[in-house]
This record gives structure tokens, sequence and C-alpha cells, in this order.
């Protein structure tokens, strides 16, 4: 049984997946409009996977004979002015659920809730590769800078990302 601060905690990070979810959907509409097919299809599906993450929360709450709260959709607030703005956005974003992943795991291991913390584990492992993901991104971006051409075979790259196994971008 989950004791009521680990239930809260997880709670608070079934928000902050279901907020990631939305801020990837965000970027990929946006993505689209502007014509950038690749960000936007590698945009949706890691829109999908995080609402994955969510879930994955809501069923271990439940399983462990808590109850999961389902937060209300949050509206992303993020900066367009640029793509290094936004992905620089996306990986402080990773870099701070990471942080909240910790957080987490901390709390699993003061309260001895060793089922908890092996549950999380999965979590650990997930945003190293988000947060590398995000990273890699940014760091092209960076190099890319306004380059229209640079621009464009990025988008390339990012369209066939998620059926690579992330390994190409
Ligand atoms: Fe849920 O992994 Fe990113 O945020």
């Amino acid at each position: 049984m989950l004791s009521a601060d680990l239930q809260k905690a997880l709670n608070k990070q079934v928000k902050i997946e279901g907020d990631s979810s939305q801020i990837y959907l965000e970027m990929a509409s946006w993505a689209e409009i502007q014509g950038f097919e690749g960000i936007a299809t590698f945009m949706y599906a890691q829109s999908d996977e995080e609402r994955q993450h969510m879930l994955k929360l809501v069923r271990y709450v439940n399983q462990r004979g808590g109850v999961a709260d389902i937060p209300a959709i949050s509206k992303p607030d993020l900066d367009h002015t640029s793509f290094k703005t936004l992905f620089k956005q996306l990986f402080d974003h990773e870099v701070y659920v990471s942080q909240s992943i910790n957080d987490l795991v901390h709390i699993s291991l003061t309260e001895r809730d060793y089922a908890t913390h092996n549950f999380l584990q999965w979590y650990v492992s997930e945003q190293i590769e988000e947060e590398a993901t995000a990273r890699t991104i940014l760091d092209k971006i960076n190099l890319i800078g306004d380059d229209k051409g640079g621009l464009y075979l990025f988008d390339n790259d990012l369209k066939n990302f998620n059926q690579q196994g992330k390994t190409n971008v």
C-alpha cells in the first residue's frame, strides 16, 4: 500500500508527464504549420510517449491501492521566437522532469517502499534517453542556426527518427 506522501508525489508526476505530452503536442502542431514535417512527426510521437508515461503512473498508483489523480490539461506557454529558443525550452523541461523523478526515487527510498523504487527505475533510464535526445537536438540546432538548408536536412533526419530506434539524429 502506498503512503499518503508517496501517493501525492506520484500524482504530481502524473501531472508532469501529462504536461510533457501537451508541450510536445504544441511543438508538433507548430512545426506542422511551419511546414517542418519531420519535426512534427517526431514531436507527435514524443507526445504519445509522454502520455504513456502518464498512464503507466496512473495504473501503478491504482494497482498499489492508491487513487490516481487525473489532472486538468494545461496550455503550454512556449517561446517560438526561434527553433533554438523552442528546443532549449524542451531540453530544460526534460532536465526538470529528471529532477522530479530523482526526488520521487529519494522519497521511495526514505520510506523504504522498494516496490515503488523498483517501478521508478524505468523512468530513471527513460529520462537518461530523453535528456540525451533533447541535448543532441539542441546541439544540432545550435550548429545550424538560421541556415535554411541545414534546417531542411535536420527536418528530414527527424522524420525517420522514431523508426530508427532513436539513433540517427
Ligand atoms: Fe516522460 O519523459 Fe520526457 O518528460
